[in-house]
């Protein structure tokens, strides 16, 4: 069988690490980076999935070829679904992983309902259409960071059924719960 080489629109690295370690050796994925190409692709609106089929098409238009994207959001419920869609701009337009895990802390201050999901969109572009899969992992933020691994939010995120936080956890872990993993096995199995 001969393998496929997809673009994946994302200057991410974490994600696409994830990415390739969920998909093994089924595809080739290629970064932005990869493909020398060097746009930040805008993420104007306001749903998951209208981001998401935004990164994907840009990225069509310019290559012509297949590729995908995803656009995922932390959903806190008390919070009514933010920071959601902002997610990576939650502390403001120069905001790093750091200042939004310090916003969030504060925002949940002196709240005991701290429930949330990160919820994953898929944009797949195959032959000319667009194809979307969501994935959502349900869990809580907790009150104060905790581990070093992944990204984001991670440290302060414990998925459903788990003790540990994202970031206390290997890929091959976070792997087991995870949103992106949800999301992409509904891409595989397409
Ligand atoms: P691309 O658009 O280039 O793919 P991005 O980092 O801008 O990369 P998103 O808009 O989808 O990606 O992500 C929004 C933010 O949500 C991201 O910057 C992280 O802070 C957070 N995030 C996404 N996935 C996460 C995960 O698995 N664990 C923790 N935080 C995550």
């Amino acid at each position: 069988m001969q393998l496929k080489s997809l673009i994946f629109a994302t200057n991410n690295e974490h994600k696409a690490n994830e990415i390739r370690h969920i998909l093994g050796d089924k595809f080739i994925i290629k970064t932005l980076r990869d493909s020398g190409i060097d746009i930040d692709i805008p993420e104007p609106h306001a749903t998951l999935e209208e981001n998401a089929r935004e990164k994907s098409s840009v990225i069509h238009r310019l290559t012509g070829g297949d590729c995908f994207s995803e656009d995922t959001g932390l959903e806190v419920t008390i919070l009514n679904g933010a920071p959601g869609v902002k997610s990576a701009r939650y502390a403001g337009d120069e905001a790093n992983f750091e200042n939004n895990i310090i916003k969030l802390l504060k925002e949940l201050d002196g709240i005991s309902e701290r429930q949330a999901q990160f919820r994953t969109v898929i944009s797949l572009v195959l032959d000319n259409r667009e194809y979307q899969f969501e994935g959502i992992c349900p869990g809580k933020i907790i009150e104060a960071k905790r581990g070093s691994q992944g990204f984001g939010y991670d440290p302060v995120f414990v998925p459903e059924g788990a003790d540990k936080t994202f970031a206390e956890m290997t890929i091959g872990e976070k792997t087991m719960y995870s949103h992106r993993k949800k999301a992409t096995e509904k891409f595989i199995a397409f």
